[in-house]
Parts: structure tokens; sequence; C-alpha cells
């Protein structure tokens, strides 16, 4: 049968305009016909999957409007790989950026249903550890909202990161479930499908022209499914796509296996490739080091090299074009094979030279860095590669190889230099470092905050800097104002838009002019009412889940990010206890009220994190009941942190804790969310810190602690914290109550090597920073008694947001790093 042309500008059906009317037909549509459910009967989650699916619809139409743009105009696209996407909740996210929230609300008031229930029904998609996943998330959206043709590639886990509850004070793990109840945002694509192969051999095979390639043949092989989900920006400007992939057994069930009775040995290749994508590895900050690890990071980047490598062959025809049509973004060193993978395709499945095809590569990738632990950079054992990936460990040697005979003939680099920039790690074991390779792959190499990226060139990348000086670049983060003001905080939208105007929806910038209102008595009365609501809603909260109850009048002292001793929330948790020992030697002084909050996960693995938080817990349970504190300090840790939490508690933060050893946090991206709520600032000159007391002023946020050189000089003499312990009385005495076990009676022994550890070597500088942390908590106070200063400087910190939007961010990589043109700010 003669096929009848594609005609890719068909235009879409006519939609009627987003009326409530047409809104709540399109609803009762898909409960109907895409759900199956009678309204009469329909359960709350019928509802919510039939608004999602009628929200979807809309979408659509801008969807395929964007891919049809990307095609005809030949743009460049940008690829981004990230293990780890925290996106949280989409509806409300896509409702807003197409303006349908009101139609949607008033069509769901029509039909009983409320659309807050219906938003905080939704689970979230807990794709993530942390900051560097909820960074992509954040980028996402703002690559579609600044009209980037751009895709997002990543793993579609079953469980995302896993449920935190509470045992008496410690931390339980539980699996987490996000697809529960089917997920009506993905589509599956089964049409788009791929073979990863692992294991087997190499073989040279002669051609006929005579030349000889190599060829892997692994002799283990599954597929990936792609599952796509539109991302769509503000106002709809674009709608992306993130594709997740899914693995899936070539033959779901070995029949023969099956007749022969073994029923669940027919089983086993299906349970095998399906576990490379049931679970996200829990750890946010030491390499697991586990096999199964190093193929969820080859499935997704083998994957995701094939699709694209596809998509630009059937668009432009041949590879040469690559670095100019496609921009591959790594997320950290997790994809880091990738580089490999695209020279493996390059060289021996097309035929490309070795030159040529590193050119192109080189071209093709850039690589942002986000830490600078030591246990956070990845390596991998050579034998381990050798074994799942022989021919990439053979292309790997090719390119140390080069690498090192450059070093050497142009740098003309000594024996030190050459094992610091070599890929091959020789000490303790032969392993790979993803990170030179990533480095070295790349012809962008960035760090997240302008602190970070000058710490990258000093320390592990200092002689691949001398070897390539112009590669490494800073982007400091940003984050999405959509979600993180104009959503999650409605009421200080509208305030805003009142009185400055609406213009700093589309341009985030014109939040300066809030800066002449600052000192408006009238303003600053509604901008604490504002507050004052969204602290009352996180009262509630916090009475629901754990049963403390709070005072929306005392200042909400908030700390919420991963646990880990960098960030130092044993430093916060031990100024509570000296403050309680404060309150009570002193019952005559005047104290701020004050509520410490908490909230966040520690890594399974990771002892001492999950110590803190039996500390935090053990230290409220103590606090929070002796009446002698009269309701002066409240100690609060609310489990199960994840975005959907942190868009309750950000709005109603006072005061934002970014208190890290300096040095150390790479760059930070809730203390963003916090500055753009109105909360004032107490940290480090630490990550992005540093940035934002350049933007706010200095009079506007609270500074404290060593200095990034001055911690070194500390470890590098071996200076002990004893000095400091004996200069503080209010630290000794606090250390002492812990460690002796005044929080911990029914094991009084349990805090004794934290507490150790602090009298010891003190490597994250807690001892060292008390007094001075403690210094800056009395400022905070004296601020908080002054309601005019406080409320002006609230502001102020909203006004000066603008630079940590990431849409600023997304634009400077776009620039400077990808080669695209994006909507111009
Ligand atoms: C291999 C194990 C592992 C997993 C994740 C090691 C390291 C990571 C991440 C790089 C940790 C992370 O999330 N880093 C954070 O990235 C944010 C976004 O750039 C920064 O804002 C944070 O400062 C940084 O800690």
């Amino acid at each position: 049968m003669p096929q009848k042309p594609i005609v890719y500008d068909a235009p879409t059906p006519e939609r009627p305009a987003a009326s409530v009317e047409a809104i709540q037909g399109e609803i009762l549509e898909r409960l109907i016909y895409s759900v199956g459910k009678d309204p009469i009967v329909a359960r709350p989650h019928d509802w919510l999957a039939a608004t999602i699916l009628a929200v979807r619809d809309r979408v659509m139409d801008l969807w395929m409007e964007s891919s049809r743009e990307t095609w005809r105009t030949s743009n460049k696209r940008v690829y981004y790989l990230s293990l780890e996407f925290l996106i949280g909740r989409l509806m409300r996210d896509a409702m807003s950026n197409v303006g349908l929230i009101e139609p949607v609300r008033d069509a769901l008031r029509n039909l009983n249903v409320d659309l807050g229930d219906l938003i905080n029904l939704e689970p979230d998609a807990a794709l993530g550890n942390g900051g560097l996943g909820r960074l992509a998330a954040c980028f996402l959206e703002s690559m579609s909202s600044v009209k980037i043709p751009a895709y997002g590639y990543g793993i579609r886990y079953v469980h995302g990161l896993f449920r935190q509850e509470m045992s008496e004070g410690w931390q339980v793990e539980l699996p987490e479930e996000w697809l529960a109840h089917g997920n009506p945002w993905e589509f599956e694509r089964r049409e788009s499908a791929y073979e990863i192969g692992f294991g087997g051999h190499v073989e040279p095979v002669t051609d006929p022209d005579g030349t000889v390639r190599q060829e892997w043949r692994p002799n283990d092989h599954l597929l990936a499914v792609a599952f796509d989900t539109p991302i769509v920006g503000w106002r709809g400007a674009r709608v992306n796509t993130l594709r997740l992939w899914s693995a899936q057994p070539i033959d779901p069930i070995l029949l023969d296996k099956f007749n022969s009775g073994d029923h669940i040995g027919a089983l086993e290749e299906s349970a095998r490739a399906e576990a490379i994508t049931r679970v996200l590895y829990p750890a946010d900050s030491t390499a697991a080091g586990q096999e199964l690890r190093l193929r969820q990071e080859f499935f997704f980047s083998s994957a995701s090299l094939q699709d694209i490598v596809r998509r630009h062959l059937q668009q432009y025809g041949d590879l040469g074009s690559l670095p100019d049509k496609v921009a591959i973004q790594l997320n950290d060193t997790h994809p880091a094979i990738s580089i490999a993978e695209l020279m493996r395709i390059l060289v021996d499945d097309n035929g490309l030279k070795w030159a040529d095809a590193w050119k192109l590569t080189r071209g093709t990738f850039g690589y942002t860095n986000h830490t600078l632990l030591p246990e956070a950079l990845e390596s991998w054992p050579v034998a381990l590669l050798e074994r799942l990936l022989p021919r990439h460990m053979q292309i790997i040697y090719q390119i140390n190889a080069d690498v090192l005979a450059e070093a050497r003939q142009r740098a003309k680099f000594n024996d030190g230099q050459i094992a610091s920039v070599s890929l091959i790690d020789e000490a303790g074991g032969r392993r790979v470092r993803m990170g030179q390779l990533a480095f070295v792959g790349s012809h962008s190499i960035n760090g997240v905050s302008a602190l970070h990226t000058e710490l990258m060139k000093q320390t592990v990348f200092s002689d691949l800097h001398k070897l390539y000086p112009d590669r490494i670049n800073n982007k400091t983060n940003g984050i999405t104002p959509r979600r993180w003001l104009m959503q999650c905080n409605p009421g200080l939208t509208k305030l805003i838009g009142d009185r400055i105007g609406q213009g700093f929806l589309d341009d985030i910038d014109l939040l300066q002019g809030l800066k002449a209102h600052a000192e408006d008595p009238g303003f600053q009365e509604q901008f604490a009412g504002v507050k004052k609501a969204n602290k009352q809603r996180l009262a509630k909260l916090i009475k629901d889940r754990t049963n403390i109850t709070v005072s929306p009048d005392a200042l909400f002292d908030v700390q919420i990010k991963r646990i880990h001793e960098y960030k130092r929330q044993l430093l916060n948790v031990i100024q509570a206890v000296a403050a309680y020992d404060e309150i009570r030697a002193h019952p005559e002084r005047d104290y701020v009220p004050r509520v410490k909050i908490f909230a966040g996960k520690a890594a399974p693995g990771y002892w001492n994190a999950k110590l803190i938080i039996k500390l935090i817990n053990d230290v409220a349970k103590v606090i929070n009941h002796d009446p002698a504190v009269r309701g002066l300090l409240k100690v609060v840790f609310l489990p199960n942190y994840n975005v959907s939490l942190a868009e309750v508690i950000v709005p109603a933060a006072d005061l934002s804790e970014q208190i890290s050893t300096a040095g150390m946090e790479a760059s930070g991206t809730g203390n963003m969310k916090f500055m753009a709520n109105g909360a004032i600032t107490i940290g480090t000159m630490d990550g992005a810190n540093v940035e934002m007391h350049k933007e706010v002023g200095a009079d506007n946020i609270v500074i404290f602690g060593l200095s990034t050189a001055e911690v070194n000089e500390q470890r590098a003499k071996g200076i002990a914290p004893a000095a400091a312990i004996e200069a503080s009385p209010r630290l000794k005495e606090a250390l002492d109550s812990i460690a002796s076990g005044v929080f911990s009676p029914d094991d009084p022994n349990r805090y004794r090597d934290l507490i150790g550890g602090l009298r010891d070597h003190d490597w994250f500088m807690v001892a060292r920073d008390f007094d001075a942390y403690v210094a800056a908590q009395a400022e905070v106070d004296a601020l908080w008694n002054d309601k005019k200063r406080w409320n002006a400087i609230a502001i102020r910190n909203t006004a000066s947001v603008g630079f940590f939007s990431s849409d600023r961010t997304i634009r400077q990589y776009a620039k400077e790093i990808w080669g695209v043109t994006a909507t111009p700010a």
C-alpha cells in the first residue's frame, strides 16, 4: 500500500479557550473515558488522575508545537544527563505555568471536589537525593521557560528516595511508592527502546575494505524503554521532554525453563533486568562503589546516547555536525561513562577515525562538578570495568594514553602531575577516576558557585586546569522562582504584584523595585502579615505531624537539608542546648521566643548523620517538656523531608540556617529559596552564600565563622579544638551535658563518641565556630527585637533574589557552554 507522506505541519484540532465550563467538561470526559469511573463513585485518586489528564491534554498541544519547531528550525538541542531529577509534584506547577489554576479550581468546585485536596494527594516524584537532583528539576523548568530545545535524560526508578519515619527518635527507612496509583503524566514509548549490553568480549573485525575495527560482543542484554513526561515552561513558553529509562528483559519469560517446571528460574532474567531501575541509591555524598550502581550509570548513559545519535542521524544524516547540533551536559560524573560510549558509537559503530571522534566528543560534552568531598568523587575498579564494559575500558586506556602523552610533551609535566591528571588511580588497587574522564572528555567544566569554582581550580583539578586552562568556568546555581515563590507563596506573590506590578512574574530582576518600599510601614505590615499566615499554616502542620505546639509569634529558625556533618546540624543543636542552659540559669533575662525547626534525611549507612537526627529528637524531648523553658524555646524535627514539605516550610521561615564549614558546600540552593521568601540568612562564607552576601549587602545577612582559608590553615597545622572549648564555658557545658547523657538517660553513652570527635579533631570546626555562631544568633535576636529593621531586611532579601533565578543560570549555560539561543532576559 502506498504510504501517505507525513505532514509535520498539520494543525492540531482547535481546542476551546480554557473556560471553567470547557475544563469541567474535559475533566469529566477524562474521568469517564480514561479513568473509567462514574462521577458518582469516583474516589479522590480518580479525580486526581482525571484532572492531571485534562491538564496534560492542554499541555500536549504546546508540546507538539515545541517539537515541530525544533525540527523545523534545526536549532541545536541540549541534553541534560542526570541520574537524579528531584521533581516533587507536577500538577500545580503545570497548571500554574499555563494559567489553569483558577479555571481548574472553579471547575472542580462545581464538581464538588477541592483542588487543594487533590494537589496534596499527588505523590512527589522523588527521583533524587538532594541539591543535585533538585537543581536538575529547576533547570528543566527554566530551559522550557527560556525556550531552549532541551531533553532531560534519567532513570525511571520504581522506588524514589526512601520514606523516612521516626521510631523513638531514630530514622527508619521505608520504601517509597510513587507509582502505586499509576503515573498519569508519563507516556510509555515502546517504539523508543534500545538494547543495552554488559560483559562479554571485544573482537577485532576486518571490514571488506581491509580496515580493522573493534567490536564489542556483550553476553548480557536488556532493553531500555523510554517514558516521557512533558515539562512546561512559564506561560507555556515551550514544553520540553523528560525522558526516563526503564529496564526490561528482552524475553519477559524463559518459556523453556517454565515448561520444564523451573517457574522461578523462568523469571530470573526478568528480575535481573528490572533490578537496574528498581531503586534510587540513597547516598548523596559517598560513592557507593557497587556494581549495580555502575550498571545504572551505563544503562542510562548508553540508552540516552543511542537515542541522541539516532535522532541526529535521522535529521542530519551524518555525525560530523554533532557538536553544532547537540550539547550534552553531564550532571556530575554519574553519566561520565557516556564519553567512552559516544567514542565507541563513533569509532566502532560508525567507522570514524579516533582523532575525529575525539574532537566531536569533546565538542559535544560539558561537565558540571557538584562536590569536592573526596569520598564523593567516583572511581571504579579497573577489574570491574573490564568485566562489565570491556570495550569502554580499552577506550579509557586509549584516551588516557593520549592525555598523558600531551601532558608530558606539551606541558612538560613531572611524574607527580602525570599521576594527578591520569584517568587511572594507581594507588591502592587500580581505579578509573570518573572526574578525570569527565574533565578530559569535555570542552567545559563548571563549578556551581564562584567560591566552589575557584576551589576546583586549586584542588581536585589543579593540574588538569594547568593542562587545559580555558575549560573551567563558573555557573552559579539558581532556583526556579515559579515553584519557589509564585506557587509555594501565593500570598507574597499577590502582595508583591499589588505593590510593584505584575512585571516581576516575567522579569524576576524587577523585584529590585521592592527596595524602595522596604522601609514603608504599611508595606512592612503587609509583608509580615503574609509571613504570619504562612507560619500559622506550618504551625498546624507541625502539630498534626509531631504533636508539638508552636507559636506563630516565635522566631522560626529553620535548617532543612540532607543531614551531613559538614552541613553542621550538630552546631545548630548544640547552640539549642546552650540556649536551654542559659534560659534555666538566667530566667530573669529577656529572650526571643524561638522555634528551631529541622528536617532532612540521612543516608542509611551514615551512622553519625543518623545519630544527629536522634540527638535532635532527644534534645527536643527534654527542652519541649521542661516548664522552666516557659515555651521560649522549642525544637522540632519534621520527618520525611521532601520537595512538597519544603514548599510549606520555606515560606514560613524567619531565619535560614546555611552554616556549613567554609569550603565544603559547593553552592547550596535552599539558601536561595529562603531568600526569595523573605527569610534572613545566618551563614558562613561558603558556597553561594558568598554571592548572596554580595547581592543583598552585608547589612542584610548575618555572616559568621572561619573562612575557607582559615579552615584550611587549622587543618594543615593540625590545630586541636581544645583551646576553643576551654575558652567557651557555654560550649564546654553543652558538650559535657550531651556527652554525659543528660539528653539520653536511657543510654548515657549514646553521644560520647560523637562529642568525642569534636573534642578530638573537630574536622568540621563545630567547636571552633561555636562562639562566633552564638554571637551571630545574638545579632539575630537583636534584629528581631527591632521589627522595623527585621522587616526591612526581609523585604530586601526578596528584592535581591533575581540573580539566583535558574533562568539566569540557564541563560549563562546556553550562551557560554552550549552555544544555543535562549529568550533574552
Ligand atoms: C556517588 C555518590 C554521590 C551522589 C551525589 C556523590 C555526590 C552526589 C552529589 C554531587 C551531592 C550533591 O547533591 N551536591 C550538591 O549539589 C548542589 C547542586 O549543585 C549544591 O547546591 C550543593 O552544595 C551540593 O552539595
